[in-house]
């Protein structure tokens, strides 16, 4: 069972946070679709653009996203140490970090440092940022995917989206901390809404605010998952969803909705709706 902590509950865990740290690292030098770069186009360029925003497969999507990115971290430390062969217990729960924007500290901090700190014991911080389309050598993979050509049609047309010469890589531009969505409107609004559908979209609304309140390359859809934060971010918004769906108002998607695919991913919605099944929980976790 993969545990997702809270990124500041995890950053208090040098063991913990060291891993998730090295799982990123190790994905970012795969070039084929175990790879981080592999699993950071397919919500944007290169294209095509599978997911899914302002529809109602918005959540579901994302879930099944954020599930097989966390199996492909897990398989970074190891097949042994991977949810299908749980050797090491331990191991075994690595999981995403959630990155709680509500809570007090990101209202005085901002980004967690764990995502934010340029440097950690002297290496470049695989979390601060992405090379787009290369391995920590700054060897291209994608020749021809991410061309000179793409990497120019993001720089014009996309501005203040990747940084504006050399190898293409990740940008932010924080907003003033306190600019972070409040925990009052989650509690007040989005928590309350009594149909999948406008939680649904009451959600991905404060989602949004969030991908713009970072700036830089989480601002824009092609990008954004390229910046480590986005899996943090949206491990957050799943976790909303999971707190929804166990509370009192909290309701399955239309039937309509249940067998849906949510491609390129072979999970239909009505496979996400069960976190358990999917192998992982979210911390009860006093630090958010
Ligand atoms: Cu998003």
């Amino acid at each position: 069972m993969a545990i997702r902590t809270s990124i500041r509950g995890a950053e208090q865990d040098s063991a913990r946070i060291g891993l998730i740290r090295r799982a990123i690292a190790r994905m970012k030098a795969v070039g084929d679709e175990r790879g981080y770069d592999w699993f950071a186009a397919l919500h944007g360029v290169s294209l095509p653009i599978w997911c899914e925003h302002g529809s109602a497969l918005f959540l579901p999507w994302h879930r099944a996203y954020l599930y097989y990115f966390e199996l492909a971290m897990q398989t970074r430390l190891g097949p042994r140490f991977s949810r299908v062969r749980p050797a090491d217990p331990e191991l075994a729960e690595v999981g995403l970090p959630w990155w709680d924007w509500t809570s007090p500290a990101s209202h005085s901090q901002g980004l967690p440092d764990a995502y934010a700190a340029e440097t950690v014991d002297g290496q470049p911080n695989p979390l601060a940022r992405t090379t787009i389309g290369s391995c920590p050598g700054g060897d291209a993979f994608f020749v021809g995917v991410w061309s000179a050509a793409l990497v120019d049609a993001v720089r014009t047309q996309l501005e203040g989206s990747i940084s504006p010469s050399g190898p293409p890589e990740t940008v932010r531009d924080p907003d003033p901390p306190d600019e972070l969505p409040r925990a009052e409107t989650i509690d007040t609004v989005v928590m309350r809404q009594n149909t999948y559908g406008s939680f649904n979209m009451s959600l991905e609304q404060v989602h949004g605010d969030v991908h713009v309140w970072v700036g830089g390359s989480m601002s824009q859809v092609p990008v954004a998952a390229y910046d480590p934060i986005f899996w943090t971010h949206h491990a957050m918004i799943d976790r909303l969803w999971y707190l929804w769906q166990i509370s009192d108002v909290g309701r399955d998607p239309p039937a309509s909705l249940l067998n849906t695919v949510l491609a390129p991913f072979p999970m239909t919605v009505a496979d996400t709706l069960d976190i358990e099944r999917l192998g992982y929980d979210y911390a009860v976790d006093a630090i958010a």
